[in-house]
């Protein structure tokens, strides 16, 4: 009862998105601790990657400010090239996704452009202090998600001391639903095959965004949630963005800088040999095979732009398939109305019949009879005489 009177003021109160809107946004600004703004010192370099669609431009957004509001959903790709933002001391560096959704084929992005892309901006930003492997769990594992880990994995290993993994679409998941969800995707075999968990050496954060859905039905009560839900999450990831360990990366700068010259010799014979290949390649003597996991993930990308091509014409059929449904119901319905009304008319005639035949038989049994009675007059007479 208590519930329903609660919904009642709220909704009497907030008639609209934007008045619920403000309330959030003042209880929000009275404690200035629930919405910090990344501090100016140290600076700090956020590089966000992974699938398209995941959440990446979300991410850099709510960072900015928690009370963002998606706009409805769209089912191809939006970030285009490399995305740089400030936010306070934090630059955050939007990527775009990784297999590409777009209609038209010739205008994908090829995961080896946006793997060209990422080198480019590793080299324009050194340093860049974190990177977030951002995917979304709210549709169950994806082999995609999967696929492009992979990708990035074995093209830049040497990422894995930098990067997190970070879940998007959890303003609705309470922490058992997280551990449960992330122990569960670290389970998959691939995942542990592959030894994905060490490649995410910064850890596994959450983030999440107010649901249009809520926005749009003016639900108070699941924003006060979600709201609460992001501001907390977006905390932990600002506070892991200033609080970066690197001592593992000091421990490694150190072990480079203590190189014996055999190393040194190692080095530069290795270089001299792939100098030599890069030269034969160009030359054009012995061509280089691709590689072999970027071949199968640009077919799969091709395969998935088709499928999803085929989702869509799926779904026109479907909508075609219900309206010839309805008209054939329609027709039926007047098949039957026809039918009926066949019926009644034939009934009709046929009683019009059985009168007429009626009629002419008692017409023709009349005549007889009245020939009969004249013909038995006329042999009285005869027989009298
Ligand atoms: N509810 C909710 N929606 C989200 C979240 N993150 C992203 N979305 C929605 O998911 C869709 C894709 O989000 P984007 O941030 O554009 O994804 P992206 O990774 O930048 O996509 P590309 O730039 O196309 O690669 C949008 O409709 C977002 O509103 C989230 O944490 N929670
Ligand atoms: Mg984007």
């Amino acid at each position: 009862m208590l519930v329903i009177l609660d919904q009642f003021v709220m909704t009497t109160v907030f008639d609209g998105c934007q008045a619920i809107l403000s309330k959030l946004r003042d209880d929000r600004d009275r404690n200035l601790n629930l919405h910090p703004t990344p501090p100016k010192q140290p600076a700090r370099t956020l590089l966000l990657l992974g699938p398209s669609r995941a959440g990446k431009s979300t991410i850099a957004k709510v960072l900015a400010d928690s009370l963002y509001q998606p706009p409805k959903r769209e089912l191809y790709a939006v970030t285009r090239q490399p995305e740089p933002q400030q936010i306070g001391g934090l630059r955050i560096i939007d990527m775009p996704g990784f297999c590409d959704l777009q209609t038209q084929k010739r205008n994908l992005l090829k995961n080896t452009t946006i793997l060209d892309m990422l080198g480019e901006q590793i080299r324009r930003n050194d340093p860049i202090h974190l990177f977030a492997f951002v995917f979304s769990l709210s549709d169950g594992i994806n082999q995609w998600d999967i696929n492009t880990m992979l990708l990035v994995q074995s093209k830049m290993p040497h990422l894995s001391e930098k990067m997190m993994l970070v879940v998007t679409h959890a303003e609705e998941m309470d922490e058992d639903m997280k551990d449960r969800l992330i122990k569960d995707f670290f389970n998959h075999p691939e995942v542990r095959k592959n030894d994905l968990r060490s490649f995410f050496k910064q850890g596994v954060f959450f983030v999440g965004s107010l649901r249009y859905e809520s926005l749009q039905q003016n639900n108070y009560e699941a924003l006060v949630i979600e709201h609460q839900s992001v501001l907390e999450m977006r905390k932990k990831l600002i506070d892991k963005c200033f609080k970066v360990d690197h001592s593992h990366n000091k421990r490694e700068l150190r072990n480079r800088n203590q190189r014996s010259p055999l190393s040194l010799i190692l080095w530069l014979v290795v270089m001299v040999c792939v100098s030599s290949a890069i030269i034969i390649y160009l030359t054009g003597l012995f061509p280089l095979p691709h590689h072999p996991i970027i071949d199968l993930i640009e077919f799969e990308d091709m395969q998935k732009v088709e499928n999803e091509q085929l989702k869509v014409e799926n779904e026109q059929l479907k909508e075609k398939n219900e309206q010839l449904k309805l008209e054939n119901e329609q027709l039926k319905e007047e098949n039957e109305q026809l039918k009926e009304k066949n019926e009644q008319q034939r009934r009709a005639i046929e009683i019009q019949n059985k009168q007429v035949t009626d009629f002419a038989a008692s017409f023709l049994n009349n005549t007889i009879n009245t020939e009969c009675e004249t013909k038995d007059t006329h042999v009285h007479k005869k027989e009298e005489r």
